[in-house]
């Protein structure tokens, strides 16, 4: 059996309501300036081809009520984020700061991030050395992020319009092209009462008692936040915990594998075996090590 799945990476754009979004994402797409969108309601996707990829890009809605309902579900699973900042919007630099951060710690800890001090065609705009003292942006040499870049950029004069793009889709297609593949260690399904119903350990014989410890760790301290947790690092393992219906499951694998590439394959795995479960009430070791070796990546 192989499993072939096609990634779409994903971009999510971010920023306050009347930062410059929808248009930022209409002069990329068609390298003109369109000055009179309505404000997002909800989101927009936009495709972007490039040879054989596809981009995905979600035009998140800034208002209030859109970043605190599904900012976070994009955010987490993004292989790109751009935060989209008005620079001369001194008033709500304390608002921006806040939902920065908070994207800050949703964002995979392997995506790209962008940040835009946008409008830049206009007078009177805070300068770079304002917006990194008033935002903390020094505070992102710190963060677990690889990877965060500042562009000053405008849609008006095209400004970093298509640099930004070229640094964003350039870094995303190597690194799925340099790791078309996760080390899924270990694997589990449960049900909606957290009664394990499958678990297969995948990992070489060495290193199952670290593992296993790993494991322990878990169970006691974070699988009782399985709702609210997407995923969580414990010593060099990263354990992703994904919710569908009645069941959860739950996936370890390598701290130095990318969290959102271990998205996608927990979710292809999830639903493969859940159909199984359903079909066959058991799953045996050998179906799942064959699912984890049969994932393919298409791009
Ligand atoms: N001068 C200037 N104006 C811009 C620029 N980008 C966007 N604008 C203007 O800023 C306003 C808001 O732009 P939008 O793109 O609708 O903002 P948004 O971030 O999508 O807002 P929401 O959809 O409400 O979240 C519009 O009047 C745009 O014409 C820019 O680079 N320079
Ligand atoms: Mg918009």
């Amino acid at each position: 059996m192989s499993i072939t799945k096609k990634i779409h990476p994903l971009i999510a754009i971010t920023g306050l309501e009347k930062a410059g979004k929808t248009t930022f994402i209409h002069r990329l797409k068609t390298g003109e300036f369109k000055g009179d969108f309505h404000p997002t309601v909800g989101f927009d996707l936009s495709i972007i081809k490039e040879d054989d990829y596809r981009f995905d890009v979600v035009d998140l809605g800034g208002h209030q009520s859109f970043r605190s309902t599904f900012w976070e579900n994009f955010v987490s699973s993004c292989q790109g984020c751009i935060f989209v900042f008005d620079r001369t919007d001194n008033d709500r630099m304390d608002i921006v700061k806040e939902w920065l951060w908070k994207v800050e710690e949703w964002i995979p800890k392997d995506a790209n991030f962008a940040f835009f001090a946008n409008k830049s065609d206009l007078d009177d705009t805070l300068s770079l050395e304002e917006i990194v003292e008033s935002l903390d942006l020094t505070k992102f040499s710190e963060s677990p992020l690889k990877s965060f870049r500042i562009f000053e950029t405008s849609s008006v004069s095209g400004q970093n319009v298509k640099e930004c793009w070229t640094w964003l889709s350039k870094s995303i297609r190597r690194r799925l092209e340099a790791k078309p593949s996760v080390n899924v260690c270990a694997f589990e399904i449960l049900d909606d009462r957290l009664e394990p119903l499958v678990e297969t350990v995948l990992i070489e014989e060495g290193r199952k008692a670290e593992l296993k410890e790993v494991q322990q760790v878990f169970r006691t301290h974070s699988l009782k936040m399985i709702d609210s947790l997407p995923s969580i690092s414990i010593d060099n393992f990263v354990v992703h915990m994904l919710k569908k219906g009645d069941y959860y499951a739950i996936l370890y694998v390598d701290k130095e594998d990318e969290q959102s590439i271990a998205r996608e394959t927990g979710l292809t795995l999830f639903f493969e075996t859940l159909s199984r479960l359903k079909r066959e009430l058991t799953v045996d070791d050998e179906v799942i090590k064959n699912m984890v070796d049969s994932v393919k990546w298409e791009f």
